[in-house]
């Protein structure tokens, strides 16, 4: 093909290799957010298959024109499992779990972002926008200015960026700064992420940085503005919408309730199965609820999907173990023959689904300890077109920043987390619907279409800046 005017580079190809030459398109968060933007934009994408020493040629999928980034197995240990979730995840989510920092896996990241970048400089047309993604690739801005100064280009951020105390750990700080200073504008969830950003800057390269506008120093002599603020991520609101109104997800959230026992509550959650989704903490707040006797097996029943995630990290095969004793426990502890406490689902389900599942529920449990946004939460507002239904949301969620008629909690908090169970089980018909309506409208006149808009929009205007 000629060359892309709109590029986007991310550590995944937005499909999954079912055959030799089969592709499916993949689910997580970054590519829900992403497939409707790609559809509409006619563009390139740049990105690795997903499998190790897969050297594939560009190929089209759905109208999306695909470039794939193969990486050895020592790459993928190194520079994906290690560096990007073994030492970044952690860091970024306020250190829950240790982060390790090896120079192996450092000195990998490095070179797999020069591939990127290359692969980047390549399928971009001259004067093109390239929107990088996430912070698997945070040295790939920069690298792509270094090669293509011709390029505007955007960095998005879907994780959060942490307090400069515990940033300053990263021993490469300063590289991973100057790396994402590549863009023209980077993109956060939330605003207090873009100031921990600004604030690392100042402390660590000393650039003045004035309300979202850095200045940053050009290799002529001269300067540029680089743009941090945030933009918060979102879904396609109308398609959940269409979904929930389907007969036949209907029908299926219905035979779900009955499967169960037609239990008087569900309550839901569903998250890859990652630490900073604080499963054990929400398992842990039921199971003293059962223990209590405030809620009772036959009237309460909890439904958890935890889809498998970067099950060769030491960390995750740990919290799969913790979590199975913890529902093995409560559920020995309290299932009757025929109720259970407990429906405990290692598996990945098919979107349908997950919207059948998220109208079987009258509570959705979004207690993340950090996460950037929380897409579960806005699917399951834009899902709940009867205006039924409680979200239960972390304070610690991105989501909570512009989802503020939620019930929210603090996920450490298990006796708050306790009563507000309660509380939302018992909520009045009349209190769901006022709450939910105004979460709906939220996600509604703020989706995901109007995020890329606005991010793209704040590129073209920061092009017009540097072409004056
Ligand atoms: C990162 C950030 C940020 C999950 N299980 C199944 C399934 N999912 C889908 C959900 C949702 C997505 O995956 C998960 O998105 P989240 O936002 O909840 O979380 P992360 O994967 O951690 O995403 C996060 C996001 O990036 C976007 O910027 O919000 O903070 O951590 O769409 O529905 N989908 C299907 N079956 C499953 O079993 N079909």
């Amino acid at each position: 093909m000629s060359r892309a005017d709109f590029v986007v580079v991310a550590n995944r190809l937005p499909v999954d290799r079912v055959g030799e030459n089969e592709w499916r398109p993949s689910p997580g968060g970054l590519v829900a957010a992403l497939e409707p933007v790609m559809q509409r934009a006619d563009g390139a994408w740049v990105g690795w298959p997903g499998q190790a020493d897969l050297e594939l040629e560009p190929f089209d999928a759905d109208g999306i024109h695909l470039v794939p980034i193969a990486l050895s197995e020592d790459e993928v240990a190194n520079y994906y499992e290690g560096m990007s979730n073994d030492t970044f995840w952690p860091l970024y989510h306020d250190v829950i779990a240790e982060p390790r920092y090896r120079r192996v896996w450092w000195d990998a990241y490095v070179k797999v972002n020069e591939r990127f970048a290359a692969a980047a400089a390549d399928v971009a047309a001259e004067g093109a926008t390239v929107w990088v993604q996430d912070y698997q690739l945070q040295l790939v801005p920069r690298m792509l200015r270094e090669r293509r100064p011709d390029l505007t280009i955007g960095y998005f951020h879907h994780i959060p960026f942490p307090a400069y105390g515990l940033y300053s750990q990263l021993p490469w700080r300063k590289q991973v700064l100057e790396g994402l200073l590549g863009a023209d504008v980077i993109g956060f969830q939330r605003v207090a992420d873009a100031s921990n950003f600004a604030r690392a800057v100042r402390r660590q390269l000393r650039y003045p940085t004035k309300s979202s506008g850095i200045t940053v120093p050009a290799p002529d002599g001269g300067s540029r503005t680089a743009i941090a603020r945030a933009f918060p991520i979102s879904i396609d609101a109308e398609m959940y919408e269409e979904l929930a109104q389907r007969d036949d997800i209907r029908a299926r959230a219905a035979e779900i309730r009955e499967s169960l026992g037609n239990p008087k509550t569900i309550l839901f959650g569903v998250d890859r199965l990652d630490y900073t989704k604080g499963i054990r903490h929400r398992m842990k707040a039921f199971g003293e609820l059962l223990e209590d006797g405030r809620v009772a097996v036959e009237d309460v029943t909890l439904v958890q999907v935890a889809s498998p995630s970067r099950e060769r990290v030491d960390a995750y095969q740990h919290l799969r173990d913790e979590i199975e004793l913890t529902v093995g426990r409560i559920n020995g502890d309290y299932d009757t023959m025929g109720h259970t406490a407990i429906r405990y689902l290692h598996q990945a389900f098919p979107r349908e689904e997950m919207v059948a599942l998220y109208l079987a529920a009258d509570v959705m449990l979004v207690t993340a300890l950090r996460d950037g946004m929380n897409l579960v939460a806005k699917e399951y507002v834009a899902s709940r077109v009867d205006n039924r239904g409680v979200l239960l949301l972390s304070e610690f969620a991105g989501a909570a920043d512009e989802l503020t008629t939620a019930v929210q909690i603090n996920p450490h908090d298990i006796d708050g987390m306790k009563d507000a169970i309660v509380r939302a089980i018992e909520m009045s018909p009349a209190e769901q619907s006022r709450r939910m309506r105004a979460l709906r409208r939220k996600v509604r006149d703020n989706d995901v279409q109007a995020w890329s808009a606005s991010f793209i929009d704040a590129l073209a205007a920061a092009r017009a800046e540097t072409q004056q």
